[in-house]
């Protein structure tokens, strides 16, 4: 039994397609709450996160914006983030990619405090590997991974509390890199499962080998789940949909393997935007993808010992 605790992050400000505010009510409505209690969880819905007015901070990229907005976020939601922490399990309902920003960074700073390792576990078409300067499109959902890894060129952001070793990091599902963030990545030791990796070599055992290392380091592990690593045709809810994303089968193993581990300390739902779902199917895929997260099987096996 986990206490779960919901908060919402209405964010819409870290791309241009309005919608993704509206994604904490989805949640609620698409049943989350009911999900988590019938799986014999406890849930505490903390509302959702307020931040405080931009501070009208600027950077030299003519391309980014609602950078002050995005700062105000980052802060407020990684308050929220770090006091959630000691209680329970905080599920962050989004909001599009840029709140992450502000989860990862409240994370890092419990972890860094409880003298663990934090490791993250990026489930995205994208490696959001941008800086506030490397970033063309200028949406700063691009950009969450970037500000975890520690690196340079976020300069109107609070600096990141404890950065994630490269070697923590492990992103499945990729199929979207820039080359900026291409090149940035081959300078890390982050593992890069791409779709290719997956189409080779399954899910199993690229997780199975990272779960380990988790393991054997005595992490906390934040999941951060990008709608768009599904594949449109069952989740179509998503401002940048890419073709050729994980099956239903293959995201449900993922979450049941999580599950098995017992390793995920905390979780990001984002990038639905329930404007573009049809008939809510994304917000119940993503619901149903959380029901396997936090333990639901058809049937009970013995789970492997890790
Ligand atoms: N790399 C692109 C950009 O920075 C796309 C990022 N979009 C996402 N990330 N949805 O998950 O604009
Ligand atoms: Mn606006
Ligand atoms: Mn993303
Ligand atoms: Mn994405």
């Amino acid at each position: 039994m986990t206490h779960c605790i919901l908060i919402g992050a209405p964010v819409d400000e870290g791309q241009r397609r309005p919608g993704c505010l509206m994604g904490p009510a989805a949640y609620r409505v698409a049943g989350l709450p009911r999900t988590l209690t019938d799986l014999g969880h406890t849930v505490e819905d903390r509302g959702d996160v307020v931040p405080a007015p931009g501070r009208g901070q600027t950077c030299a990229n003519a391309a980014v914006h609602h950078l002050p907005e995005t700062i105000a976020w980052t802060e407020a939601l990684a308050a929220a983030a770090s006091t959630a922490m000691p209680d329970g399990l905080p599920i962050f309902m989004g909001g599009d990619h840029s709140l992450s920003l502000g989860t990862v960074a409240g994370v890092a700073s419990h972890a860094d405090a409880a003298g663990r390792p934090l490791f993250v576990i990026w489930l995205d078409a994208h490696s959001d590997f941008h800086t506030v300067e490397t970033t063309t499109s200028g949406n700063l959902h691009g950009t969450p991974m970037a500000y975890a890894a520690g690196r340079a060129g976020f300069d109107p952001f609070p600096p990141f509390p404890a950065p994630v070793p490269g070697e923590n990091i492990c992103m499945f599902g990729i199929r979207s890199v820039d080359p900026a963030e291409h090149a940035a990545l081959a300078e890390t030791e982050i593992t890069v499962n791409d779709m290719r990796v997956l189409d080779e070599q399954g899910i199993v055992a690229p997780l199975r080998a990272f779960l380990d290392r988790v393991r054997a380091a005595n992490g906390m592990l934040h999941v951060s789940l990008d709608v768009d690593f599904l594949d449109p045709s069952f989740a179509p809810a998503v401002g940048t949909t890419v073709p050729g994303g994980t099956t239903f089968r293959e995201a449900h193993l993922v979450c049941e393997l999580l599950h098995e581990s017992g390793l995920m300390t905390s979780l990001d739902l984002v990038e639905l935007n329930p404007f573009l779902d049809e008939r809510g199917k994304t917000a119940r895929a993503m619901v149903d993808l959380v029901g396997s997260l936090m333990g639901r099987k058809v049937f009970d096996r013995p789970t492997r010992a890790f």
